[in-house]
């Protein structure tokens, strides 16, 4: 099996995480930013990730896959979950994670942006969604001030630690985590950090501050 993905795209770290947790024999692949014939011909749009299959089927959306590749290699390890209070505070998130790691994306180092045309494609395609990614960079300050609050939140949602078993939850809160972890200036407390670094370490997942700015 292969799984295409962007590296930066939290969607596509949910995947790499169950590849990673179970140790899966699957093969990672970059589509470029730009490319619209590859994913188009896989599942008609253009969209990471994609997992293709033994049979040579193609499947996207990142939670399918996740259960996909849980289901296909028993034990079956993901467990419902039942954070909700988890799940709301990423849906909350979210939109301001996107401001503070979108103008940085579009600036480090990804295998997907390898080319002066695959960044150029990825920043028209970030500033049609975005608008000014420079008025987003220059807000950076504001966005912090605006995400501490949150961050003192879920200092408290994760003041038990890190469960030895994944659920459904892990795999929207980490992909968000990991990508502020691209912000330089981040200051994650000690549940948060404890947390990134285990989920970060069982799933085998690299984080971003080593390309940080
Ligand atoms: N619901 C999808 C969302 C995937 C998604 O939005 N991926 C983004 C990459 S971060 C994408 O493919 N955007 C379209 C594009 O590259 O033009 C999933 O969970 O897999």
């Amino acid at each position: 099996m292969e799984l295409f993905i962007y590296e930066h795209c939290p969607f596509c770290c949910r995947p790499q995480m169950i590849i990673g947790l179970k140790q899966l024999d699957v093969a990672i692949g970059i589509i470029m930013e730009g490319d619209v014939e590859t994913p188009t011909r896989m599942v008609g749009r253009k969209v990471v990730p994609i997992l293709r299959k033994d049979d040579g089927s193609f499947m996207p959306e990142s939670m399918d896959i996740v259960h996909y590749l849980d289901q296909a290699s028993a034990p079956a390890v993901i467990s419902a979950g039942n954070k909700a209070a988890i799940d709301a505070w990423v849906e909350r998130v979210w939109p301001l994670m996107l401001r503070l790691c979108v103008p940085r994306f579009t600036r480090a180092d990804f295998r997907e942006l390898a080319t002066d045309e695959a960044r150029a494609a990825f920043i028209a395609r970030e500033i049609k969604a975005f608008g000014d990614l420079q008025a987003l960079w220059d807000g950076t300050a504001e966005f912090l001030a605006q995400l501490q609050p949150r961050l003192d939140e879920l200092e408290t949602l994760l003041a038990q630690g890190p469960a030895d078993t994944l659920d459904e939850s892990d795999f929207r809160l980490f992909p968000a985590l990991r990508s502020l972890t691209i912000v330089k200036d981040i200051a994650f407390g000690p549940n948060v950090r404890r947390y990134v670094a285990d989920r970060a370490a069982r799933c085998r997942v690299a984080l971003f501050d080593g390309k940080a700015l």
